[in-house]
């Protein structure tokens, strides 16, 4: 077995990971990121589109926003689609601010190119990762690469390996506590080279259930649909896909959507999801390994990026002047934020999907608070600033 130290081991090298390790780099701290996956494999992973201020800051403060300032598009309203009444939300108008389309995979991209220059270590296809002694002051991690075993002694191990990686596991049960809700139905996402059919995103709620039109690029489009969540994914060839959106997102859209081959097509299940405390002893979780939204506020990488704002300012601090406060509030800093969040992605999701059980009363409701939506500066203004994010 191999043997070293670092300051700081991050384990999983997604975007909290990446995100994480620059801004503790950029404070002079020595870091080691261990990633199950190859690059190519996180690379795969088609996610997020919606980027909030808070993210494309830390991008430029990082001055890793080259390309994202060349081909990010910024979008300052969409609409909420009931039935084939159109809502705007013209979220630059309501808040001053502007979210910027530009996808998690360019992101991510963009994060892994600047990682050598500026001497942060990713070790990709780390087998097993295993944390060990989180409760003290000398946690260490193990892995296996290339079928040798090595260990990291750090001072913080801090857990950024998504929903389904170790250290979430690695905090007792007699100290977490989880709150959960699983929806129903997930989302048929189809990824396709053609221009997308508005230049604003469209979510729509339709008696067949759930869309939304989105976009990566002027050339590039993105759309899901709300399917039940077991749905075989073989009953959706890519012509009754197109079908389906044209039909759940109105004939206005339909009538400017273009089809093509889908260059990928997965569905993802829809849940909330929070662990509390985001700290145990040197382990600090961030990102989805802690928490969950469903999509539908576009919130998960935008949560993953405040969460390792503060997280690097608490152990920049630490390690600056031995300060210990930062890092004892982190936990508590970071859910005020991520209920908040939470609260915004049910809210739309209950409002914008249909559920197995929705029945008469809960469509009036919907219909109901569409409507007021639709009257009222006040409602507009309140999903705007959520939209757009929160401060920090
Ligand atoms: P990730 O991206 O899951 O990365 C975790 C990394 O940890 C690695 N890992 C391990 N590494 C070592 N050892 C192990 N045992 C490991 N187990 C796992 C994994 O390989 C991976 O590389 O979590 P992170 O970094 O916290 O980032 C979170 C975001 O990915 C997520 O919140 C967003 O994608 C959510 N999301 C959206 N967020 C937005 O802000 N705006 C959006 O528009 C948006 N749209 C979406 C989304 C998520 C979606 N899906 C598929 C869930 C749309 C969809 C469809
Ligand atoms: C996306 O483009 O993938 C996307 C956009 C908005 C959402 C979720 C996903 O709310």
């Amino acid at each position: 077995m191999t043997r070293r130290e670092t300051q700081v081991a991050i384990v999983g090298g997604g975007p909290a990971g990446l995100l994480l390790g620059h801004l503790l780099r950029m404070e002079g701290i020595e870091v080691v990121v261990v990633e199950r996956a190859s690059a190519d494999y996180v690379l795969g992973r088609i996610r997020a589109g919606v980027l909030e201020a808070t993210l494309t800051d830390l991008l430029a403060r990082l001055g890793i926003d080259a390309r994202l300032k060349a081909e990010g598009l910024p979008h300052d309203g969409f609409f909420l689609a009931d039935g084939e009444k159109l809502i705007h939300i013209d979220v630059g108008g309501l808040t001053g601010k502007t979210v910027t389309v530009y996808g998690q995979t360019e992101v991510t991209r963009d994060l892994m190119e600047a990682a050598p220059e500026r001497g942060l270590e990713v070790v990709y296809e780390a087998g097993d990762v295993a944390l060990h002694d989180v409760e003290s002051d000398a946690p260490w991690l193990t892995y296996v690469k290339d079928g040798v075993e090595h260990r990291i002694d750090a001072r913080f191990v801090c857990g950024c390996d998504g929903f389904h990686g170790p250290s979430r596991k690695a905090i007792p049960d007699s100290v977490g506590r989880v709150y959960e809700k699983v929806y129903p139905f997930g989302w048929l996402g189809i990824l396709a080279d053609v221009a997308p059919c508005h230049h604003e995103l469209i979510y729509a709620n339709h008696p067949n259930g759930f869309a939304l039109a989105s976009m990566r690029s002027p050339t590039r489009s993105r759309y899901y649909i709300q399917v039940p969540v077991d749905e075989d994914i073989a009953l959706w060839p890519d012509d009754r896909l197109w079908d389906e959106l044209a039909v759940r997102l109105g004939p206005e859209a339909a009538s400017r959507m273009t089809r093509g081959p889908a260059i990928e097509k997965s569905i993802a299940p829809l849940r909330s999801f929070v662990f509390e405390p985001m700290r145990h002893g040197s382990l600090f979780l961030a990102g989805d390994s802690a928490h969950i939204v469903p999509p539908t506020g576009a919130k998960g990488l935008n949560l993953a990026a405040s969460d390792v704002i503060y997280l690097s300012e608490a152990i920049g601090r630490f390690f600056k002047s031995g300060d210990a406060e930062g890092i004892a509030g982190y936990s508590d800093r970071a859910l005020a934020r991520v209920w908040k969040s939470e609260r915004f992605s049910w809210q739309l999701t209950t409002l914008m999907h249909r559920f197995p059980e929705t029945d008469a009363f809960d469509r009036q409701m919907q219909q109901a608070e569409l409507d007021y939506i639709a009257g009222s500066r006040a409602a507009q203004t309140a999903i705007a600033e959520n939209y757009v994010g929160l401060p920090l």
